[in-house]
């Protein structure tokens, strides 16, 4: 069994010959730069600022180091770090030697860890010691296994980041067809789903991210949203930003505070984050004691932004709003510069590429509905996944025979091409951007002794757009949600996956075995819960 599904020979060959798929890879992309920008700032880390050499020669001497650890080639690698510098270090560290890195987001705990481990049969795991108030050490102790753990600061028991770095011959790199790294799914099933993606189809939309969103040698992207997360890795994101010779300055956290300090101390010029955090920042008064005059793009999406949210961008912040819908499975939609200011109010934006192929289909029948009629989205494209890694079933569902990626994503497409995301039939909470796999939290509700059944649904909020309640048919002994949730975090489960609500009944509005009807009952439950 293949772990991944690579495009068919003729679409391959296709994308090349239209010059989509470059052959560039990213440890030759990243030598490139030091090349041509050796003394411009790359990242910028609290008081650290690494010039592009210095950060080449960092991720050359870390690939050397990593190898002589024995990580070879095709090994994965999960990477668990938030906005530090040591990021970039490691994950093209692993890319020159055509290790994977398996994006792990710093929000993950054990449960999630502990199954892109045994999952990916990954050979080591790295951290920093401590983010947001929370041990990273303890988390890698309570792992099954005993592969190493790479630490970003104290190592503690396990091995320092600092000490791994050599001057030592490298194998030979990967070739551009290889997939480069595994990102993580938003999910929709039981266990997240991985997503295998190449050098050439990430760098395809990664290049163009920057052409479309403008970047530039002088722009600088900030990133506040946690790098790992394939929206600001490449939408364009940090690696948009490095491939185009700009510089990144890295947020430790999305507040106000933090992130308007940044904007004004090092002039960025863009960067991108999700419906709650615009409306953080469009509310927050401490607005008017910095000079944000220097951000010229303020990108929005994850989640639907409303149009009169969209509306204060500009008048409030001083910057030119952007929509982005996008999926770490691949396609990318972009309002452009150039877009009716309409458009960019009311819609997610248009395709990146024009291969691009775009469905839309009754979500029952299949059928293809009438031109601006919502309908489920399916795409497939020179930067869309064929298949999930290592998933052949659920590949079967997720895909259709003729590998069209069903997005679960309902949208109705206007005359200019520009998509409008209207709902979801996916079983999956967007929880302000953070997505929340119905069937993961039930699965972990059921483990509680006491819980007879649940079912895990989307209810409508001001702030987030949508929060996760859970309705849960205790035994006879019922459960408080306190102890539910505290029962949902001792089992290594992270925080934005824990129900906000928990709702004890006593029947569901109908029960039946098997997928339909439990997708039929989440539904049922959410429309009852949204009309009280
Ligand atoms: C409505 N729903 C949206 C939007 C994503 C760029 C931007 C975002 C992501 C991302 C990304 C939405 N309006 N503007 O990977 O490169 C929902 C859809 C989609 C799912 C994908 C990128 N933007 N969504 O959010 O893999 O439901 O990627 O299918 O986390 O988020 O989630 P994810």
């Amino acid at each position: 069994m293949m772990d991944h599904t690579p495009w068919p020979p003729e679409f391959a060959d296709r994308y090349r010959a239209a010059g989509y798929w470059t052959g560039e890879t990213f440890g030759a992309f990243l030598a490139d730069r030091a090349f041509r920008y050796a003394t411009r700032v790359a990242v910028v880390d609290g008081d650290r600022r690494w010039t592009y050499r210095e950060l080449d020669a960092r991720a050359t001497r870390m690939a050397a180091g990593l190898h002589a650890l024995g990580v070879a080639a095709g090994d994965r690698v999960v990477v668990q770090l938030p906005n530090v510098a040591e990021f970039f270090e490691v994950v093209f560290g692993l890319f020159r030697l055509g290790a994977l890195p398996v994006f792990a987001l710093p929000a993950h705990r054990r449960s999630e860890i502990a199954y892109f481990c045994e999952h990916t049969d990954a050979v080591a795991y790295v951290i920093p010691d401590r983010h947001g108030g929370f041990d990273h050490r303890t988390l890698a102790r309570d792992l099954p296994g005993d592969r190493p753990v790479l630490v970003a600061g104290d190592p503690g028991p396990f091995t320092a980041l600092a000490s791994i770095p050599v001057d030592g011959p490298l194998p030979a790199g990967p070739t551009p067809d290889q997939v480069a790294f595994l990102q993580l799914s938003g999910g929709s099933t039981g266990v997240p789903k991985l997503i295998p993606r190449t050098h050439d189809d990430y760098l395809y939309s990664v290049r163009e991210s920057a052409r479309i969103c403008g970047l530039t040698t002088e722009s600088v992207y900030l990133a506040a949203l946690p790098v790992a997360h394939n929206y600001p890795l490449s939408s364009p994101g940090v690696l948009g930003a490095l491939h185009a010779g700009s510089t990144v300055v890295l947020a430790p956290a999305p507040t106000p505070e933090v992130v308007f300090g940044l904007i004004e101390r090092e002039r960025v010029t863009i960067t991108g984050i999700v419906p709650p955090l615009a409306l953080l920042w469009l509310d927050s008064t401490l607005r008017s004691r910095y000079d944000l005059s220097s951000l010229a793009l303020l990108q929005v999406g994850g989640a639907k932004l409303a149009a009169e949210v969209a509306d204060r961008i500009a008048p409030t912040l001083g910057c030119r709003p952007q929509q982005v819908f996008g999926m770490a499975e691949g396609l990318v939609n972009y309002t452009r510069a150039d877009d009716p200011p309409e458009l960019v109010r009311v819609s997610q934006g248009r395709p990146i590429s024009p291969a691009d192929e775009l469905r839309i289909v009754d979500p029952s029948t299949g059928a293809e509905v009438p031109d601006g009629e919502p309908g489920h989205l399916l795409t497939r494209g020179p930067y869309t996944i064929r298949g999930y890694y290592r998933a052949e079933e659920h590949n079967r569902d997720a895909f259709t025979g003729d590998g069209f990626y069903r997005t679960g994503d309902l949208v109705r497409r206007l005359p200019s091409g520009h998509l409008v995301v209207e709902g979801r039939v996916k079983d999956q909470i967007n929880r302000g951007g953070e997505k929340v796999a119905a069937e993961e939290v039930e699965n972990h509700l059921l483990a509680h002794p006491a819980v007879h059944d649940a079912a895990v649904v989307a209810v409508p909020d001001p702030h987030l757009g949508e929060r996760t309640c859970a309705f849960v048919i205790p035994r006879a002994d019922p459960p408080t949600a306190a102890e539910l949730r505290r029962f949902l975090r001792t089992r290594g489960l992270a925080a934005f996956k824990i129900p906000d609500r928990v709702e004890l009944v006593e029947t569901f509005p109908y029960t039946g075995v098997g997928k339909t009807s439990r997708k039929d009952l989440r539904r049922a439950l959410a429309e009852e819960v949204a009309n009280r």
